[in-house]
């Protein structure tokens, strides 16, 4: 299989560009990232307009970086970088070959909290959007559904502590993904994903 980065492995989905290294940071760091993130980060639980009523958001999310971003019909204003963020950031940049100006953060407390179906498709995240995400803690199951071609199956990939996941060019074009719940006991994920917000 064809390779990017010395670990950054592509994944074989049609109508879309998708990489994955398992093993991106040691266990070491890994656990070290996980630690930092969990006592330094400010995690909130955000409440978000659905059918006129007000949900609240069933994970704990926060937004740093240069830019604020609209999302879920939220208006992120972003915090200050904190240091763990740049030093993963720039580990990111080195290893997939873009830069980015902003990471929205999700804290998956139990197997109950979930993100659902969608596309990173945000006009500000530019036409092609490169979205890198990094994930620690529990081991959750990540799912691809397609948004046009019915004959296209589901593909699902147990993402890994201390892995990295790429996703780019016609990618959330053509392909949305989620976090589904889980039933199976499952401690604390984190999962940050770099962004560039464009304009
Ligand atoms: O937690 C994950 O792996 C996915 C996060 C995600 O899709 C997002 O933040 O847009
Ligand atoms: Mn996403």
């Amino acid at each position: 299989m064809p390779h990017l980065d010395k670990n950054l492995t592509k994944i074989p989905l049609p109508d879309a560009n998708v990489w994955y290294a398992a093993s991106f940071f040691t266990t070491e760091t890994s656990d070290l990232y996980f630690k930092q993130l969990m006592e330094q980060v400010n995690w909130k639980q955000e409440k978000i307009k659905m059918f006129g009523k007000e949900i609240l958001l069933p994970r704990l999310t926060a937004w740093y970086g240069d830019k604020s971003y609209t999302y879920s019909g939220l208006n992120n204003k972003p915090q200050p970088w904190l240091p763990v963020l740049l030093q993963i950031k720039e580990q990111v940049e080195a290893a997939t070959g873009h830069k980015y100006n902003s990471v929205l953060l999700n804290h998956y407390q139990t197997g109950q909290n979930s993100m659902g179906w969608h596309s990173d498709d945000e006009p500000e995240l530019g036409p092609e959007p490169n979205i890198a995400s990094v994930s620690f803690g529990a081991e959750r199951r990540f799912g691809f559904r397609h948004r046009h071609d019915k004959a296209q199956k589901n593909l699902y990939l147990l993402i890994k502590h201390g892995s990295l996941l790429l996703m780019q060019g016609p990618t959330q074009h053509n392909w949305q993904h989620a976090i589904p719940k889980t039933a199976q006991q499952t401690g604390s994920r984190i999962n940050l994903t770099f962004r560039t917000i464009v304009g």
